[in-house]
């Protein structure tokens, strides 16, 4: 079906890659150059690399964790940021001590946390995966069980924390909007941690212009890549751009201008932050917010699935400790 207007551009291009006809009109033209804006906002505290732990011997368990320093950044992009979106303004954010998971959740995990409770296999719809009835065992292109867990939804990714949280006694959530891109810039100030440039050595996403997959050096991906196949960032952290978008906690209703559907309760829009495996490199900046469910998606944030979202998970940490500086 073809999109009535666009989405606005944030969400613009977003695993729309195998609709790419359908959406070129959505390209978002970059802006003029100017990453050579001086860095603003560097983040102090980001010199050490952080602890690493799991709380239970089996990684096919428990995810592994790295425990980050709270700090203040400055979320967003400067006005001249190649490739931005209106939706990016700066601004100082404090984030708190939390831990973070290393790698995505994988498909390994997830079958964990499905034996051990027993769920059905939900069979709904799953966006842009490449079969009838798609199911997170079976998005309709090949995944090992270190590729990331997708085709799950937000509720199912909340019952997910909630169970290993229920499993080691040690609080797991989804990550905050600004907790997210705290850890993926982890003290860098480019569009990319890595620079100012899209490279296919650091990630896994799509076209350089729209849209579709792409196979280019490391990234030898036309769809997910196992998780840790690309560089870590200066926190440690891998897979934080392109692969699969994560599920937020954060609501994305107030802070995005969008219509809400007639008797809509509660939150209509929850952010997912990363890109995605076909994205073009703007959806996969530092910067760059998507949400879900689309806003023509007949899906509810209770029912949406998509084979370009899946889940990090946060932790909190079990005594609240001073700043670090
Ligand atoms: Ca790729």
């Amino acid at each position: 079906m073809h999109p009535t207007h666009c989405p606005p551009p944030a969400r613009c291009g977003v695993l729309t890659v195998l609709l790419a006809s359908l959406l070129t009109a959505c390209e978002k033209p970059p802006s003029p150059d100017a990453d050579a804006t001086p860095p603003v906002g560097a983040l102090a505290t980001a010199t050490q690399r952080p602890r690493e732990f799991a709380d239970c011997s089996d990684p096919s368990e428990c995810p592994l964790m790295i425990d980050l320093p709270g700090g203040e950044f400055t979320m967003g992009s400067p006005a001249t940021e190649t490739g931005r979106f209106d939706d990016e303004d700066q601004r100082r954010v404090g984030v708190r001590p939390f831990a973070v998971g290393k790698y995505l959740v994988t498909r390994g995990q997830w079958a964990t946390f499905s034996d051990a409770t027993k769920r059905p296999v939900a069979r709904a719809n799953c966006s842009y995966a490449q079969t009838l009835n798609p199911t997170w065992q079976n998005p309709g292109f090949p995944q090992t069980a270190d590729h990331p867990v997708i085709c799950i939804s937000w509720p199912d990714a909340h019952e997910y924390a909630a169970w290993l949280t229920q499993r080691t006694g040690h609080r797991y959530r989804l990550l905050t909007d600004e907790e997210w891109e705290y850890a993926a810039r982890a003290g860098s100030v480019t569009p990319y941690p890595w620079g100012t440039t899209a490279s296919h050595d650091q990630a896994n996403y799509g076209r350089d212009s729209c849209c579709g997959p792409a196979v280019a050096g490391r990234d030898t991906f036309m769809f997910t890549s196992p998780v840790g196949a690309f560089p870590a960032n200066a926190f440690g952290l891998h897979d934080m751009h392109g692969n699969v978008s994560e599920w937020l906690e954060t609501c994305a209703d107030t802070l995005e201008k969008l219509p809400i559907p007639k008797g809509a309760t509660g939150c209509t829009y929850r952010y997912g932050r990363g890109g995605v495996y076909a994205d073009p490199p703007n959806q996969v900046r530092s910067a760059a917010k998507n949400m879900a469910p689309p806003p023509n998606d007949p899906a509810t944030i209770d029912t949406y699935r998509s084979a370009g979202f899946g889940l990090r998970l946060a932790r909190d940490l079990d005594a609240v400790a001073p700043a670090r500086k």
